[in-house]
């Protein structure tokens, strides 16, 4: 395998960038005025403008070869084959399995993969129906009014993040709650405000081993038996999604409520298989359907494109050309719809977790930068606050802006302002202000002199700030669908071209081993081998356990 800078495309990109670099965005689409209708996309229903980006045919071509030399295609094809791509960790990586409508096949190891998936599906649909209806009942009668979704990471970022963005489409009955952190103010928070006949417990995680998610499933169960329940009642208001059906028994889960999956669906790319009961929860079996039917659009999309007419393929090596030839230590991500809030944490997630590594699968290092910080809030809240700097602070911070069209609620006026304001933003990083505009701006204004001149460079704006808008028709569960899609083999590409395994996460792993001997010892008063600053901290934190401790004695 080769790095990315001992391809033959890098050589050449890297002249290109400095012939490019200096070009300017307003002189490109002045020079060209198809530029928008040649440099967007449409696929799975959504529309990628990508013309507003530094880059011309020459770039496009080139970064096209990047990909063609790294072995994108193969790697594709090897991913949907179901071969066992995820290598430190010897798994296939099919969450697009998942997502596969009634009467596919696909073989695995010469097992169709597919009934299995099917089953687990239906009878997840079939569950959250029940409970919607009311059919499925607390252990007294009592129907279900409250459900909260134990589970972290994977298990948590995906299904929370969905069932936001399409909060009110399925008119759910029930309130939807999510319990993440083990910090006990999250969940004693919902608790207070919850009836224990009434609440449905999904405990969401693979390995059924997350200190986290067994810690607060743990006292969600002790709080289920304070409040008037026994153990035989357990399994009327906890079910599980896991791979380990021998760990959900232990806890006392009757496994007949157990959604299984298996270790081919990566916990950042598991929203499509059981992880998304809360969303069938909130938005029916239909709506489920649609949003895999989304994806899988966004699926045959990526298979069947050519390269150069790939919407993930094209997003991916922008994604990479500002990283490694612009220096761009971030990616902004904005989405000009309240609903899609929780957007940047999922997309932080499956980008950073997945692509946040510095060595190649042959185990040497990548040599170049690999995932930028992805951040972000939704527009137009962010306009009034960090703005501020992809305008004029003093790097190159590329944007992703998400464009939802129509929406559902019908107050007049708002959806036009925000759309408005969405083409705006991106708009006004690229043209930027010049001085010539800023002084007659100023002139008109009453201003000048040395006052004017005092004045003028603070209202100047570069510009020439690059951006991309993926347009949605819509919010709903389809365009969810092939939104997320999208990513996660955006994702995927910039895996391959960076010659990193996307689908493991060593890197959490030491900070959860410390965490575990460090808790060991808080409880005693012995000290580990530490640092200073370890031992001081440690010291710090006894204290104020034992303060808490003694708050709590009568
Ligand atoms: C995701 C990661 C990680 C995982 C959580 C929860 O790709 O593997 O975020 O989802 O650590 O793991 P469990 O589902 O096993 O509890």
């Amino acid at each position: 395998m080769k790095r990315p800078t001992e391809t033959d495309a890098w050589r050449v990109l890297a002249e290109h960038h400095a012939v490019i670099a200096t070009a300017s965005l307003n002189q490109l689409f002045a020079d060209d005025p198809q530029r928008f209708r040649r440099m967007s996309l449409s696929a799975g229903g959504l529309v990628l403008d990508y013309s507003k980006n530094r880059l011309d045919d020459r770039t496009l071509a080139l970064l096209i070869g990047l990909a063609v030399e790294q072995g994108v295609v193969d790697a594709r094809d090897a991913m949907f084959a179901g071969r066992a791509i995820n290598d430190t960790e010897g798994r296939a990586v099919l969450h697009t399995a998942l997502r596969k409508h009634a009467g596919s096949r696909l073989d695995v190891g010469g097992v169709d993969v597919m009934p299995e998936v099917l089953e687990v599906r239906e009878r997840m649909l079939d569950f959250a129906e029940g409970v919607r209806e009311g059919r499925w009942t607390g252990h007294a009668g009592d129907t279900i009014t409250d459900i909260v979704n134990i589970g972290i990471g994977g298990s948590d970022l995906g299904p929370y993040m969905a069932c936001e963005a399409l909060a009110g489409q399925g008119r759910p009955r029930q309130r939807l709650h999510f319990v993440s952190n083990v910090d006990g103010a999250q969940l004693a928070g919902v608790l207070d405000r919850l009836d224990a006949r009434r609440t449905l417990f999904v405990v969401a995680s693979k390995t059924f081993t997350t200190v986290e998610t067994m810690t607060n499933a743990t006292s969600a169960r002790a709080w289920l038996l304070a409040n008037g329940a026994c153990e035989r009642d357990v399994a009327k208001h906890f079910v599980a999604v896991s791979t380990d059906a021998g760990r959900v028994r232990d806890f006392g889960i009757d496994v007949a409520n157990m959604f299984g999956f298996w270790d081919w669906v990566g916990g950042r790319y598991s929203m499509w298989s059981a992880v998304g009961l809360p969303i069938a929860l909130a938005i029916g079996a239909e709506g489920f359907r649609a949003l895999l039917a989304g994806a899988e659009c966004m699926d045959r999309h990526f298979v069947e494109a050519p390269l150069a007419a790939n919407m993930p393929v094209i997003l991916a090596l922008i994604g990479l050309w500002y990283r490694d030839f612009f220096g761009a230590a971030s990616l902004c991500v904005v989405p000009y719809a309240q609903a899609l809030a929780r957007l940047p944490a999922y997309l932080q997630q499956l980008e950073m977790e997945s692509n946040g590594k510095s060595v190649m699968r042959d185990g040497r290092a990548v040599g170049v930068g690999t995932c930028p910080v992805i951040w972000g809030e939704p527009g137009t809240n962010a306009q009034h606050s960090f703005f501020q700097l992809l305008h004029q602070g003093p790097d190159l911070i590329p944007v992703d802006f998400i464009m939802p069209l129509e929406v559902a609620h019908e107050l007049p006026g708002h959806q036009r302002l925000l759309l408005a304001n969405c083409i705006a933003q991106s708009k006004a990083l690229m043209v930027g202000k010049g001085e010539a505009e800023v002084r007659a701006e100023l002139s008109a204004a009453g201003l000048a002199g040395e006052q004017l001149e005092r004045l003028l460079p603070h209202k100047l704006f570069t510009g020439n700030r690059p951006s991309n808008t993926v347009v949605m028709p819509d919010l709903s569960p389809t365009s969810l669908g092939a939104l997320i899609a999208l990513y996660e083999h955006k994702v995927f590409v910039q895996g391959v071209l960076w010659g990193v395994n996307s689908f493991d996460q060593w890197g959490v792993e030491l900070g959860k081993q410390l965490a575990s001997r460090i808790a060991g010892e808080l409880d005693r008063d012995s000290d580990g081998a530490h640092d200073a600053s370890t031992l001081g901290l440690i010291e710090l934190a006894r204290q104020g356990l034992a303060r808490s401790a003694s708050r709590r004695k009568p």
